[in-house]
């Protein structure tokens, strides 16, 4: 099938980037004006794609063309670009309480691998911090090391971005860049302990077999890492499964990193190495504003020159409602299940709030214990309406150090990382 040729987002005057921040409100317009799904699918997709709500026939034509290339997906996920391609869910789809591999989103940075063959994979480990470089058979992995099944969740770092104000540059991901799958791996600390690593180790890096945008094999698309002790955690496990099944070719078929509480950056598809360095690891994205964030706080839109700043570690925390999806209608009088999940980097998250009134009050929600260290945990609360009328839901978490989102865009940071605000849906009371 012929490429489309590449859509580019242009909605970049300060009108259009006003409509964008007011999305919570199209959603509102949207569920008055139309009733249908596949429209409200369409006009999400042309408002991600163009930064407007209408779409001409050539664009709808495009968008058909662009979610049918997203192989194995679902035809609700967003597609935000397709060179690299980029696809987000929108949290209605996230209901599951382990996401299906169908409906995980997909961040790359570089083209998909073509001509990937399983049978004859290797990772090599290497690195100035190894006593020898070995490599191993896909299969060898599967046999040697004890396998192991978590639930993680991964979000990229850059979800939330399309908040910030000013812009920043890079996908403008709304709220679906993240999900939590059962993966199926083996300890990544468990194969550098059959190397044998030395006492210099600092940081790990990963290699990828993803082709550089460019076409120039010797450009390496990402290859990112984290702190050795990062590395070595029983959860950081290095997975050809996800959800029991050969992992899909879009997230990292058929070897990929998974490390939970980081951003999903970290965990590296597609593996072919791991370098275990003597210093930072510097490899592409490591360095420069890629993943990182002002190491004291900026005023909004400010320059950040590279040195201050610092590398993104632990992700904040930070909750989803996956139902009802944003727009619902119910009848004055009845009550309102909301449900949902929750994550907080390296922490548990302690206790769940809703608020109906944009923050005045809130009300406490079941929460679910994770299943294990970096699941996703879940909550689920009951809402009564005192009136007729429109109202916004408000998801808080708070985690076990007494962190809670914050209501409004948090830290305001040049590539627009770490929005860990609460999700609001609209809500009509009829
Ligand atoms: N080789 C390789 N690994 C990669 C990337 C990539 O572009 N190439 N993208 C990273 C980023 S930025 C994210 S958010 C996650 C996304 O994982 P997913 O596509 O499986 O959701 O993969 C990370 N690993
Ligand atoms: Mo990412």
């Amino acid at each position: 099938m012929k490429r489309p040729k590449e859509i580019k987002k242009t909605g970049n005057s300060s009108e259009e980037r006003n409509e964008r921040s007011r999305a919570l409100m199209q959603g509102r317009r949207r569920f008055l004006k139309n009733s249908s799904l596949s429209a409200i699918q369409l006009a999400i997709g042309a408002h991600l794609l163009n930064g407007s709500s209408s779409l001409n026939l050539n664009q709808h034509a495009q968008l058909k063309s662009l979610l049918s290339q997203i192989e194995g997906k679902h035809p609700g996920m967003r597609v935000l670009n397709d060179r690299p391609i980029n696809a987000e869910t929108p949290a209605h789809l996230l209901k599951d309480l382990v996401t299906p591999a169908d409906l995980f989103f997909v961040r790359n940075n570089g083209l998909v691998p073509t001509n990937i063959n399983a049978d004859t994979w290797k990772l090599t480990i290497d690195g100035e911090a190894v006593s020898r470089t070995k490599t191993y058979a896909l299969q060898e992995l599967k046999t040697r090391f004890e396998n192991v099944r978590y639930q993680i969740t991964l979000e990229c770092g850059g979800n939330g971005r399309q908040e910030f104000n000013p812009p920043a540059k890079g996908n403008q991901w709304t709220v679906g860049a993240v999900g939590c799958a059962e993966w199926t791996g083996v300890r990544l600390r468990d194969v550098l302990e059959d190397v044998g690593i030395k006492n210099n180790a600092v940081y790990i890096g990963y290699h990828g077999a993803d082709l550089h945008l460019s076409g120039d094999p010797n450009k390496e698309v990402i290859s990112r890492g984290v702190p050795i002790e990062k590395a070595m955690e029983p959860e950081t496990i290095i997975a050809w499964a996800m959800n029991g099944e050969d992992l899909p070719v879009l997230n990292g078929y058929p070897l990929r990193l998974v490390i939970g509480g980081y951003p999903a950056s970290c965990s590296g598809k597609w593996l072919t190495g791991i370098s275990v360095r003597d210093r930072i690891h510097d490899g592409s994205k490591m360095g420069g504003q890629s993943y990182r964030v002002p190491c004291k706080p900026v005023a909004p839109g400010s320059k950040v020159a590279d040195e201050d700043m610092c590398i993104i570690e632990q992700m904040p925390v930070k909750s989803l409602i996956t139902y009802p999806k944003t727009g619902a209608t119910i009848k004055l009088g009845d009550t309102l299940p909301i449900k949902g999940h929750a994550w907080a980097g390296e922490r548990n998250v302690q206790t769940m709030a809703l608020s109906i009134d944009f923050g005045k009050t809130w009300q406490p929600c079941n929460l679910t214990k994770a299943v294990n260290k970096f699941a996703w945990q879940h909550f689920e609360g009951k809402l009564k309406f005192p009136d007729k009328g429109y109202y916004e839901v408000w998801a808080k978490a708070t985690d076990d150090k007494g962190e809670s989102q914050p209501m409004l865009l948090p830290g305001w940071n040049p590539r627009g990382y770490l929005n860990n605000a609460c999700h609001r849906i609209a809500v009509k009371v009829i």
